[in-house]
């Protein structure tokens, strides 16, 4: 499949690992919008977030409990931080593998909508 993360999560295209088990992998955003920002994604491959189904709940916890370790261990517990998935052409996806942007190390403005 011609997925620009699926090659991250296997490995054949590099990223800046920051955490990785058998079924999540967060690395760091080429394009930082933030002094911090990692990016979150299942290895399974998901489109978007309108692909998952019920059997994928387990799998999109533990995303998001990935997304609570590294803001954690990047410092940004208690000072906070965003979680973002866009969903779509009008969310503003880019890339379709699903993802979560974890956001911080500084006060973000409003949301831009
Ligand atoms: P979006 O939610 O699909 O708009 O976000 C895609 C993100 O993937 C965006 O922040 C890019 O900077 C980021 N990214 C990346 O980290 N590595 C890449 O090779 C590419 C995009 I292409």
């Amino acid at each position: 499949m011609d997925c620009l993360f699926c090659k991250i999560a296997q490995g054949t295209i590099p990223s800046t690992k920051v955490y990785e088990d058998d079924r999540v992998l967060a690395f760091k955003d080429i394009q930082p919008q933030a002094p911090v920002h990692l990016l979150v994604i299942p290895k399974k491959h998901l489109a978007t977030l309108n692909d998952a189904e019920p059997a994928d709940a387990e799998l999109l916890g533990h995303v998001v409990l990935t997304a609570q370790r590294i803001a954690r261990e990047a410092g940004l517990s208690e000072s906070g931080y965003r979680l973002i998935n866009n969903c779509g052409s009008d969310g503003g996806q880019v890339v379709y593998h699903v993802h979560f942007h974890v956001l911080g190390g500084e006060k973000l403005g409003p949301l831009n909508i």
